[in-house]
């Protein structure tokens, strides 16, 4: 048991102040006025027994340890109040990325190519200096066919890329052309070769392979084609690569084509060693965005441009910078 002495100026006070130590269960054992140089106080003696007061000492540290709890039940109800916002964030972010998504493809670009550029997080500028480092450059190969549809560019951009070798790498350059299914035409090119003083052939498959120890002399041989899939079929480009496995094709693809075409085309020529893509007619696209499955990595990339129908001079090496520029020109309005 423990007794104290309480004092206070009314019976009120000394009592709380009983209660606030002792508590309800606490005893009074005497109570009387007493008189001081103050004044009249009270005084109280109360008693408690000693486990009611040992609860009484440990209650501060009780409090402490709820204060204590209660801080951490704040941090938990925050922490779980952060999981729920990323919960729903994530959530939510796929319906942001879908409303990018469909601005991409509304503005014509490819949804293959959308998907990707979502995904990585990065912005247009960024993505399309990345996938062209992942491309990568190639050196042009000493002997390069040219293929593709007919009307595509060929043939005329051929002679510009004869011409482009000759004076800027005074180089020796040899055009052949297998296409002599137009008689007419094959005196046209003929004519043209000899304007611009390149060397010329015109041959059928069989010779092609029969004249091979005189290329040696030629820097480049540029061999033109007809038409794929009409004159010249895919088991002639098997034959011809069985018979000459060091030629290395340039796919030569109108700009103005629309991507699920390109790859249906693609599909059918993948497995044959196609160096480059010889991009033509971009003079003729007003939106570039539709443009971008060239980024895409089952394509090979672009060699060279052909920007117009005058012959020699409209032609561009396809840098980095270039093809920046024409993939970006829709946004950046140049
Ligand atoms: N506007 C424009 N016209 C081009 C471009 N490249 C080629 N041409 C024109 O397209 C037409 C067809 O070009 P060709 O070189 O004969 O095409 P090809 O692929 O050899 O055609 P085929 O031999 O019939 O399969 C010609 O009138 C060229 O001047 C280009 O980049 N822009
Ligand atoms: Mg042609």
């Amino acid at each position: 048991m423990r007794i104290k002495k309480f004092r206070g100026k009314s019976i009120l006070e000394v009592l709380n102040k009983v209660k606030k130590e002792f508590g309800e269960e606490a005893v009074i054992l005497d109570s009387e006025q007493i008189n001081t140089e103050e004044g009249q106080i009270y005084e109280m003696t109360a008693a408690i027994e000693e486990e009611e007061v040992i609860i009484k000492d440990s209650l501060p540290e009780i409090e402490t340890k709820l204060v204590d709890n209660e801080q951490r039940f704040e941090d938990y109800i925050k922490r779980e109040i952060a999981e729920i916002k990323k919960m729903l964030n994530n959530i939510l972010n796929p319906q942001l990325k879908n409303i990018n998504y469909l601005n991409l493809i509304e503005k014509g670009i490819p949804p293959f190519i959308a998907k990707e550029l979502i995904t990585t997080n990065s912005d247009l500028l960024e993505f399309v200096s990345e996938k062209l480092k992942e491309k990568g450059n190639v050196s042009n190969s000493k002997y390069q066919v040219f293929i593709g549809d007919s009307g595509t560019g060929k043939t005329t951009n051929i002679f510009k890329l004869a011409v482009w070798y000759k004076y800027k790498y005074h180089a020796k350059v040899l055009v052949i052309s297998l296409d002599n299914y137009k008689i007419g035409n094959n005196f046209q090119t003929k004519r043209l070769a000899e304007l611009l003083e390149i060397d010329f052939k015109i041959l059928d498959l069989e010779e092609l392979k029969e004249i091979e120890p005189i290329l040696t002399k030629y820097n480049y041989v540029l061999i033109d084609t007809p038409s794929l899939e009409k004159r010249l079929m895919i088991n002639d480009l098997e034959d011809l690569i069985l018979k000459m496995p060091f030629l290395r094709f340039q796919w030569v693809v109108r700009a103005t084509e629309h991507y699920e075409y390109i790859l249906k085309l693609w599909g059918k020529i993948e497995k044959f060693p196609v160096e480059g893509i010889f991009l033509t007619f971009i003079d003729k696209i007003s939106n570039s965005m539709p443009l971008f499955w060239i980024l895409d990595n089952r394509i090979p990339p672009i060699t060279f441009i052909s920007n117009g129908e005058r012959l020699p001079e409209d032609i561009l090496k396809a840098e980095e910078k270039i093809i920046k520029k024409l993939l970006l020109k829709s946004i950046l309005n140049i």
